[in-house]
Parts: C-alpha cells; structure tokens; sequence
C-alpha cells in the first residue's frame, strides 16, 4: 500500500508540473487555480481506480470518467497523455491553434473522453445516464464523475442528484471538487451550499468527505463499498491554486496569465519537495 501511495504521488506530482509548465507557456494563461486542485484525484482515478485501455480508448466495457468541470482540462490532459491516450508533447500545443486540447474539453478532437465539457453544470445529468445505461445493460463498468462546487448553483445538478438516488445507482460515483471557490468568490458568500454533506445524504447519496489531496483518503473513498445501493458522493476538500504562492487560496487563482518567474518558483518548489519525499 505504501509503495502505491508513493507511485501515485509521484504521478500527482508530475500532473502539476504539466499543469505550471502548460501556464507557463500557454500565451493567454489557464484555469490554473481549478486545475491545481486536480492533479492527486486524477492520479488516483487514471492510474489507480478506473479500468481503461489507453490503446483502446472506446472498449465498451471500460470504465467511464467524466469532468464536467471542463475548464479542468489541463489535469485531465495531463493524466490521459501520461496514462497513454495520446503522447505528452500534444501539451506544448494546449490551446494552439488545430491542437487536439483546448481550454474546454472536445471529444471529438481528444481521443479517449467521454463528454464535451466547459458549459458547467451538464455533467452529471450524462453520468447518471452512463450509470443507468450500464444498468439496464447488466454491465459492470463504472461510471465516475467530477463536478466544481460552482456547478452546485445550477438547478440541473440536484436534479441529477435526485435522479442517481431515485434509481439507486450504486456504479457511479460524483468527485466534488471543494475547493470553496467560483470564478466570482467563495461559495459561502455568493452562493451558500453548506451543510452540504447533510444535504446530499437527505438527497439519498452514500458520502463521504476526504482530503482532495491525500492519496491515501481518496483511495478509501474509492474503494469503501456502498450501502444500501446508494450512489457515492466524495467531497475532496482541495486548495485552489495549491502551490502557486501568490495565489493559493484565493479566488484571484482561478484564471491568469501567470508570470515567468511565479511559475518556475512554484516548479521548483516542486521539486524540492519530491526530492524530500
Ligand atoms: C454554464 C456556465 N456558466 C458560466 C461559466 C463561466 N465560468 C467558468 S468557470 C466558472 C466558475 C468557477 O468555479 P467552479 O465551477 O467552482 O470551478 P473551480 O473553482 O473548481 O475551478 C464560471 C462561472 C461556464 N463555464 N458555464
């Protein structure tokens, strides 16, 4: 268990170096602060949690991930180029002109994703359909689903909610990025969702509340079975911009253009840090 857990924090590691070199040299900047919050979640779900089959990418029976934060899409690049979908170097073409990765997701231009996804709060409802699918299928593939805590605002989400308790769909499963921020603030004063746990288990979800970025929390979540065919609900409590100093923590991180030098003190604080590891 332990040698796993260092093999997928090196990989968590290595997704945010993706992510501060891809801002780094992105010319208009990225969703640094949202993307940052990713990196151990994809980890895990990418190398650890979902059956896939990167030479394969439409096998029916895979696993089915989907980010419907699509503005996500630096980490979810990240993890699929390293698990194999497509080779690293389409990174250094993010968001260039004919290249396959865009500040949104386009699944008919990135090979091996589910959804098209950046219109947030439309992600779930497709989930829940995959999972229902699967279902009526009497198949055994997972369907797994990271949402923003921004999408929590938009009405189509609870009933998305409502729909995967109503039809006990105990093969999917929701990531919650809590990061307590919008574009606009923190969510507490512009839009309050807490209780939010009480509030999803009065909705029927089995959930549980994890440290986002603890490889080891996240495992267990994955892992701990449903009862009573319960849907699941992880809250992975995240930092926005997390290891960008100027940033971390703040709305401000959401999108920018970061600097030359912010972002090689935040590699290379990085790197000291897995080489301490
Ligand atoms: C339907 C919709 N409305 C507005 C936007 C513009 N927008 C982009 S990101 C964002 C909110 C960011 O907050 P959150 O969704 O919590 O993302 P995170 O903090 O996880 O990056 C908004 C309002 C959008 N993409 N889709």
């Amino acid at each position: 268990m332990e040698s796993k857990i260092k093999e997928l924090s090196k990989i968590a590691t290595l997704i945010d170096k993706d992510i501060l070199t891809t801002a780094r040299d992105c010319a208009v900047g990225i969703h640094i602060g949202g993307n940052l919050t990713l990196s151990q979640i994809m980890a895990v779900l990418f190398f650890e949690v979902a059956n896939l089959d990167p030479k394969n990418p439409h096998w029916e029976d895979r696993d089915r991930i989907i980010l419907s934060k699509g503005h996500g899409n630096v980490a979810l690049s990240s993890a699929m180029a390293r698990r194999g979908f497509f080779p690293l170097e389409e990174l250094e073409k993010f968001d260039t002109f004919n290249s396959m990765l865009s500040m949104h997701i386009d699944k008919h231009r990135m090979p091996g994703v589910e959804i098209s996804s950046g219109s947030l709060g439309h992600g779930l409802s497709v989930a829940v359909g995959a999972a229902l699918g699967a279902r009526m299928d009497k198949a055994q593939w997972q369907t797994y689903c990271i949402i923003s805590d921004g999408e929590l605002e938009e009405g189509s989400v609870w009933e998305a909610l409502m729909c995967g308790a109503n039809y006990h769909l105990d093969n999917l499963t929701v990531i919650l990025d809590r990061n307590m921020f919008t574009i606009e603030g923190p969510t507490e004063e512009t839009m309050a969702l807490e209780p939010l746990a009480e509030k999803l288990e009065a909705f029927n979800w089995f959930v549980l509340t994890v440290d986002g970025h603890n490889i080891e929390e996240l495992l267990e979540a994955f892992n701990k079975k449903s009862p009573e065919k319960k849907p699941k609900f992880i809250i992975a409590n995240t930092i926005k911009g997390r290891g960008v100093a100027s940033v971390e923590g703040k709305a401000d991180s959401h999108f920018f253009k970061i600097s030359k030098e912010d972002a090689e003190k935040a590699l290379a604080a990085l790197k000291s840090a897995d080489a301490e590891a």
